[in-house]
């Protein structure tokens, strides 16, 4: 039977007419020989030869080949909102305003808001923190001139809002017009510290808020957003793992809060204007959340979660 599939393939190759081809197609065999013929076009070669183009092309849109990430597949940044479980409502149905507290205890602030995931603003949170007056523009560019912050690890984030940067470093080397707010370019950028060295300098400057519970783990990776008034960041959720807390170390940033959709007939949106000195606390993996720096001064912010 092998040898008559052969020799039929063999004749057909030789005379290859409509002819032959149409009355070939009567015959039973052709389908075992016609099957045969398909897998023969994707032998071990072909299939390996696919194999590396189809990686190759992939590793070129989603791989460090041409950039810098380390994501085997990069999704797009509003992908977390595709995969989230759906809220109870809970969270929200009672919450009309982000109410501002002060010298609160960690257990009020525990039960009050970490546990019912309820925004809230502690206006003495960072009043006193050095970082409000040395955390500067000229001072992240010192900082982080020696090191290549960028390369450094994989949890590095940088984002560039509505501006062209593509890294911190490029960003913190801008026009020194542009930087002071001076020359009408206006910019925005926020980033995850990952260098150990700027870490610990940091933390020099600032505390682990007062009002979180001692065994709360306050997790060590920063994140920093800084830039001019009428910028912010546009409205998403996060997936990050704990609720964070943001302490506004200059300017004033305006934050506007939304139930996640499955509670929009629930729940209402909310708004609060962060002043200087004052810490945010908010469940960004819940609570929807745009920002807006008000005018005045350029806004540096300081923030970390917290479990
Ligand atoms: O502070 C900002 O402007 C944005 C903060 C933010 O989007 C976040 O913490 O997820």
């Amino acid at each position: 039977m092998q040898k008559a599939e052969k020799r039929l393939q063999a004749i057909l190759q030789k005379y290859n007419t409509n002819f032959v081809t149409k009355d070939y197609s009567k015959l039973d065999v052709n389908k075992k020989i016609f099957f045969k013929f398909r897998f023969m076009c994707l032998n071990k070669t072909t299939i390996a030869f696919m194999g590396i183009i189809f990686m190759l092309v992939a590793a070129g849109h989603t791989t460090n080949l041409f950039n810098n990430s380390t994501c085997m597949i990069d999704m797009p940044s509003d992908a977390s909102k595709w995969f989230r479980e759906p809220e109870i409502c809970d969270i929200c149905e009672s919450v009309t305003e982000v109410v501002k507290v002060k010298n609160v205890s960690a257990s009020a602030f525990y039960s009050n808001f970490v546990g019912p995931a309820k925004p809230v603003v502690v206006t003495d949170g960072a009043k006193y923190w050095p970082a409000s007056k040395i955390f500067t523009f000229k001072f992240f560019q010192k900082l982080y001139k020696s090191s290549n912050h960028e390369s450094e690890s994989s949890s590095c984030q940088f984002f560039p809002y509505k501006t062209e940067f593509t890294s911190l470093h490029e960003a913190l080397n801008m026009d020194v017009k542009r930087a002071e707010l001076e020359n009408g370019e206006p910019w925005y950028i926020g980033w995850s510290n990952c260098n150990d060295y700027a870490g610990r300098i940091l933390r020099k400057h600032y505390e682990v808020p007062y009002f979180l519970p001692n065994t709360s783990e306050n997790i060590a990776l920063n994140w920093i957003f800084m830039g001019g008034p009428g910028q912010g960041a546009h409205m998403h959720v996060d997936n990050v793992q704990f609720p964070s807390w943001q302490a506004q170390l200059k300017g004033k940033k305006l934050w506007r809060l939304a139930p996640p959709p499955e509670c929009y007939y629930k729940c209402q949106e909310m708004q609060v204007t962060v002043e200087s000195g004052e810490i945010i606390v908010v469940d960004t993996n819940r609570w929807y959340h745009q920002t807006f720096i008000l005018p005045g001064e350029i806004s540096i912010t300081i923030g970390s979660e917290f479990d």
